[in-house]
């Protein structure tokens, strides 16, 4: 029993919960995760379904190299190749995970323009700053004029360009000069966001667009629109309307709910209600009717980005990541699990119906059989969120008894915006990337690496993600990290500025006691991967590290990705430049030509590419790789021998 535990997870409370499910009768991913097997389709070739005479599998030959007669027999029924049902694949994927993404994004603009009219009470703009700021990159007048004027522009504009249908998205303009170029010169620079998403579903219905390169160019153009679009919009104005994260700390894990109050975990990704909720958590009346009920308080916890969102801005602590969810209704002490869009599993109400637990389901967009329904409403949020926390509160006395809260949690500290990361490096009067990109020329930071992404049932939960980033930190290279990724990395330990000295190596660990950093900086959700694009960004522009970020020593991956957002955000780094590592599995090995394309054309199309790996030592040691290939083109990859020289050393060099 205990060799089984622990193929499962790295994470002693979540191993708890497990255990206890499997003692209660109730199942879970990791159980299905063991009787479903993975369609073997997948690694022994590809599989079309996009028409009515498939689907068609064209499988590679077994136990031999393909020969050019083999491949002529590798279609569909309607002579599609190998190479064209691999790339439609990917790319539908891509633009699964961009429609997640900029469908959030269009959310936000939506209550946007909604706050600025005046039409949604209990929302305001939080952040001044960046409100102008982002003003200044959309070309919107400030003048005299007043912050909602400003904001129903930027609102307007934001909304226009998930629809526009020509020209190329105004945020493109915030990546380096050299990388605009080389988008427009290629034809990948994206028009609207929505335009590129619905190209990709057009160019890959049955006997449409049939050239795998010119497939996974308008998979490039479309990811583009993601993290350059999107989800940059949605993380601009998130910050504009509930305010720009700074440091703050916060606590993880499943030790985090309270067994003598009335818990609520917020889960999914869209902050617009979340906020709403832990404002409302906080009313003396709120709390007055959960003691009424017998509890001490209202405690409020997040699960995936969600909890990201509303840890940076408000300190509320994460219950888990994804493969968390279930089993924090396993500990019998959930009273409401609210939830949103996208990460959700179908199985947290068939779990909750095991327990007391209620699903609350607030999206249009999301509806879950068996669920509580509290529609969203943006003109009377605090409304929806009162429905929603007296739900949680009615229900605590149904409580079955059965708790178990396990013991684990720890301290972390979030909060790191490229606009924090900036004014905490450079200080307020001159703020700057400087001192970053001097520690890298002087070599005591080797480099730096976007470590994000999900958990995957196929794998141990948390290992890859820790087991990299570790190796990453004790290599001196610094770890941006967002989404699932940061709160593994939470869960470890990683946050806090004392992991630096415990695990990371002198170099990096020197940095960061200097600054009062962690050696891993948590920036946010899923859509904040594009505080990553921007810090990078601001890192070529700072200078002394090349012109584009295709440059830089910088590295991403996401060692147990499985959601289309991941490719997405994969896609949208390697089209800015970025060399990025994928662990568990690959979805494109039907085709040698599709992934050699992605391994090794784009690099010289693009300078960043992608690269599979599900060893995380050996994936991390390919990204150390990569750091110091750049360092090297940089010229930069001798600095550390250079402080090195003792006095002798020096009498020698002045003799000769
Ligand atoms: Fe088969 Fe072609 Fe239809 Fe795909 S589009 S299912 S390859 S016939
Ligand atoms: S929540 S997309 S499992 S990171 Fe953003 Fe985690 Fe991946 Fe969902």
């Amino acid at each position: 029993m205990a060799e089984e535990k622990e193929t499962k997870s790295i994470d002693q409370g979540t191993l708890e919960l497990i255990e206890k499910a499997a003692k209660e009768g109730v199942n879970t991913t990791f159980d299905r995760a063991e009787s479903i097997k993975a369609c073997p389709i997948g690694s022994v070739g590809s599989c079309c379904k996009h028409c009515g005479m498939g689907p068609c599998r064209v499988p590679l030959p077994k136990g031999k190299e393909e020969t050019p007669e083999d491949k002529k027999k590798r279609r569909g029924v309607c002579g599609a190749t190998a190479e064209t049902i691999a790339a439609r694949n990917f790319i539908r994927m891509i633009a699964g995970g961009a429609a997640a993404h900029s469908d959030h994004g269009r959310g936000v603009a939506e209550l946007f323009l909604e706050v600025a009219k005046g039409g949604a009470p209990g929302y305001e703009i939080k952040d001044e700053q960046k409100l102008l700021q982002v003003a200044l990159d959309l070309g919107v007048e400030i003048g005299e004029r007043s912050n909602n004027e400003i904001a129903a522009d930027i609102g307007r504009i934001a909304l226009g360009e998930y629809g526009k249908q020509a020209g190329e998205l105004i945020t493109l303009r915030k990546a380096p000069l050299k990388r605009q170029e080389l988008w427009r010169k290629l034809g990948v620079a994206p028009r609207g966001i929505d335009r590129e998403i619905v190209e990709i579903m057009h160019r890959t219905h049955i006997g449409v667009d049939q050239d795998y390169k010119s497939l996974l160019k308008q998979g490039v153009r479309t990811a583009l629109a993601d993290g350059w679009g999107g989800s940059l919009m949605a993380t601009d104005l998130q910050d504009i309307l509930f305010g720009t994260p700074a440091p703050i700390l916060g606590q993880a894990n499943l030790g985090v709910l309270e067994e003598g109050e009335v818990n609520i975990i917020i889960h999914g990704h869209e902050p617009l209600l979340s906020e709403m909720i832990v404002t409302v958590a906080q009313e003396p009346e709120m709390i007055k009717l959960a003691k009424s009920k017998g509890a001490k308080g209202i405690n409020l916890s997040g699960m995936c980005c969600t909890a990201n969102e509303i840890l940076m801005r408000h300190g509320v602590p994460i219950a888990g990541n994804f493969l968390q969810q279930e089993l924090a209704i396993v500990t019998g002490a959930v009273d409401a699990m609210v939830v949103d869009v996208q990460c959700i599993m179908q199985s947290v109400q068939t779990v909750a119906e095991c327990y007391h637990t209620k699903i609350i389901t607030t999206s249009p967009k999301a509806r879950i059989p068996g669920a509580t329904h509290v529609e969203f409403d943006e003109h009377d949020a605090l409304k929806s969120a009162r429905e929603i926390v007296k739900t949680a509160i009615e229900n605590f006395p149904n409580r079955k008894g059965n708790i178990h809260i396990p013991d684990n949690k720890t301290d972390q500290i979030a909060g790191f915006s490229h606009e924090t990361i900036n004014y905490l490096l450079g200080g307020m009067f001159r703020a700057s990337y400087r001192p970053l990109n001097d520690n890298i020329i002087n070599g005591r930071i080797r480099g730096v690496a976007g470590v994000v992404g999900c958990n995957n049932a196929r794998t141990k939960h948390n290992e890859a993600h820790i087991t990299m980033v570790k190796e990453l930190i004790k290599n001196d290279v610094l770890v941006l990290t967002t989404g699932c990724n940061a709160i593994a990395c939470a869960e470890a330990g990683l946050l806090v500025p004392e992991a630096a000295k415990q695990f990371a190596g002198k170099g990096l660990a020197e940095v960061c006691e200097t600054v009062g950093i962690p050696p891993v900086l948590h920036m946010g959700s899923c859509v904040d991967n594009s505080r990553i694009l921007i810090a990078a960004t601001a890192m070529v522009k700072d200078g002394g590290l090349g012109d584009d970020i295709s440059d830089l020593p910088v590295a991403g991956a996401a060692p147990e990705w499985m959601s289309e957002k991941a490719i997405s955000i994969g896609q949208y780094f390697v089209a800015s430049g970025v060399y990025t590592v994928f662990g568990v599995t690959w979805p494109t090995t039907g085709s040698k030509e599709v992934t050699d394309y992605l391994f090794k054309d784009m690099e010289e199309m693009l300078g960043g590419m992608w690269a599979f790996e599900p060893d995380p030592i050996k994936a991390a040691h390919l990204m150390i790789a990569h750091i110091d290939k750049k360092r090297k083109a940089l010229g930069i990859d001798q600095a550390r021998e250079r402080v090195l020289y003792d006095m002798d050393m020096r009498r020698e060099l002045d003799a000769v």
